[in-house]
């Protein structure tokens, strides 16, 4: 068979290296670049395979997210822009682990195919794109002539984001329902939208500029679309844009989140607001110098406010408040003060998950509105049908009054700056800068909203970390037995004290999360839970 033949020579031209494990985990497979070649052959396979099965376009993204340069990894995108299925990791995981034997991996295949119930010459829709890495394009071709073997056609868009790529798909497969598939479209989608949302309102601050501290990544490039299209409206100043510095080294959003401080690169003086975005920008946090020189920084939790401020306010004017379900979703290491907020001020049902986008996003789908991002600045919205349309009819609808029509409208526009498949970047910087300037907030206005409570993380290796066990959304441990019930006690000396532990699904140790009342008794109470997990 000439198929067979072909992947042969493929896998021979990229050989698999010898004694390596690799496995499809939340971020897909993700290594060092140089021994991901082969592993690029088997995504091209699965990505023509799960196509036919749809009969819908699949997405294949090349990134390794805020890693170093060096790293590179590859995920599959299904039909809707969502992360794929959970069920289809296990046939990732037995790709990888088949060893370079075309016949042993052909069986597989033609079983596969069987259970399956699918052809080798069904037809299948590849859209490839990738991030700025050097090792990417090679990684894209491979993948690409694996999945043509398959009998797929190929799109392949080259530089795109991540979240961009999410957006393609869902728009090919909806045959232009949720926007044009073109990198065009999602420009035009979401700057339209900003623009109305912001010229349909009355006395509007209007945007200062924002220093953009794009993580010598592909959003640098991208950033630079958003300026051309909304002269006058909006005005991005684009640092760490690839020319001088590494890719996320000492800069991007993962870099601020987890040392608390400035990136490099960009002057911190010189603006009253910055944000930073990832290798791929999926992710965002804000930050600023306040009146004290202090570094202030705004991450997930902070945008999770700010969104359902605004759409609660807005349903509120529309007088669709009572009609509408409303739920943010979070994780564990969600400050606080930030869910008291939500529920106690805000008047919105917080549900509290497992860590992992796939956890937010499943959930998110529970409610006509669900909101979510972790702490790590990924997050977005979700809009069911319904509320869309019962948004759509009441800005429609004659009988309401102007201001009731106005903050429909208002909220349409919203809608589509935001972009539901995954967490964006920009269209989270969008959606932040549109909300500020709609309410007229500062940056200073939006992090006084609530304040923080101090929080500690630590990171704390062990023999085996598969020994903790938790339950509750991570929040309370089962396994050893007593751990909990002597965090329990820990937590109880302290003020406003909380504390949970839980194995890293990412790293080989256990993650240690502390909050209270000051910054002292944080660090205290996690130290003190380090110790007992030691
Ligand atoms: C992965 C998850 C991220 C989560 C992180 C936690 C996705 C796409 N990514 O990167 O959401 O915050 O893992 O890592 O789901 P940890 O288990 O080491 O704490
Ligand atoms: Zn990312």
């Amino acid at each position: 068979e000439a198929a067979k033949e072909k992947l042969a020579a493929l896998m021979r031209e990229h050989p698999k290296p010898t004694g390596i494990i690799l496995g499809y985990g939340t971020a897909g497979f993700r290594s060092r670049s140089d021994i991901l070649p082969w592993i690029m052959i088997r995504i091209g396979i699965l990505a023509a395979l799960r196509s036919k099965v749809k009969q819908a376009c699949i997405g294949t993204m090349i990134t390794a997210s805020h890693n170093p340069e060096h790293d590179n990894g590859v995920k599959l995108i299904d039909p809707h822009g969502e992360m794929l299925d959970q069920s289809w990791e296990v046939f990732a995981n037995n790709l990888s682990s088949l060893d370079d034997d075309v016949n042993k991996l052909w069986k597989y295949l033609e079983t596969l195919m069987a259970q399956l119930n699918v052809q080798l010459h069904d037809n299948a829709m590849i859209a490839i794109a990738y991030d700025t890495r050097q090792s990417s394009p090679l990684l894209a071709s491979i993948v690409q002539r694996a999945a043509e073997i398959f009998y797929a056609n190929v799109m392949n868009f080259e530089l795109l984001t991540t979240p961009q790529l999410h957006y393609a798909v869902r728009c090919y497969n909806d045959d232009g329902l949720y926007g044009h598939y073109t990198e065009a479209g999602y420009f035009t989608k979401l700057c339209t939208a900003f623009q109305n949302l912001i010229e349909m309102t009355p006395n509007t601050k209007p945007c200062e500029t924002l220093a953009v501290d794009a993580a010598n990544g592909i959003g640098a490039h991208k950033l630079t679309y958003v300026n051309q299209q909304l002269p006058g409206l909006l005005h991005l100043e684009i640092f760490n844009d690839g020319t001088r510095g590494h890719l996320n080294e000492k800069c991007g959003a993962d870099y601020v989140k987890l040392y608390q401080k400035a990136p490099e690169g960009l002057p911190l003086t010189n603006y009253s607001k910055y944000c930073s975005i990832d290798g791929d920008a999926d992710r965002l946090v804000y930050f600023f110098m306040d009146q004290n020189h202090q570094f202030r920084m705004l991450d997930g939790d902070r945008f999770s406010v700010l969104f359902v401020a605004f759409i609660a306010k807005k349903l509120q004017e529309a007088k669709l408040l009572d009609q509408v379900q409303i739920g943010v979703i979070q994780t564990a290491y969600a400050n606080g003060s930030s869910t008291d907020y939500i529920i106690n001020i805000l008047k919105v049902p917080v549900a509290c998950v497992p860590t992992g986008v796939k956890h937010l996003h499943h959930k998110a789908l529970d409610y006509d509105i669900g909101i979510y991002f972790e702490a790590n600045g990924h997050g977005t919205i979700l809009f069911s049908d319904n509320v869309k349309n019962k948004i759509k009819a009441a800005a429609e609808d004659a009988n309401r009054t102007e201001a009731e029509r106005l903050a429909a409208n208002q909220l349409r526009a919203f809608i589509d700056i935001i972009n539901e498949t995954v967490g964006d970047a920009i269209a989270d910087l969008l959606a932040t800068e549109a909300i500020l300037s709609v309410l007229n907030l500062s940056i200073e206005g939006w992090l006084n909203l609530y304040t923080d409570l101090p929080q500690r993380q630590l990171k704390v290796p062990v023999k085996d970390r598969t020994m903790i066990q938790t339950t509750d959304a991570e929040r309370r441990c089962v396994a050893p037995v007593h751990l909990q019930d002597c965090i329990d006690e820990l937590v109880s000396k302290y003020p406003s004290g909380r504390s949970f532990v839980r194995p890293s699904g990412t790293e080989d140790i256990v993650r240690v999360y502390a909050e209270a009342a000051t910054q002292e008794q944080a660090d205290q109470l996690a130290d003190a839970v380090r110790k007992i997990v030691e």
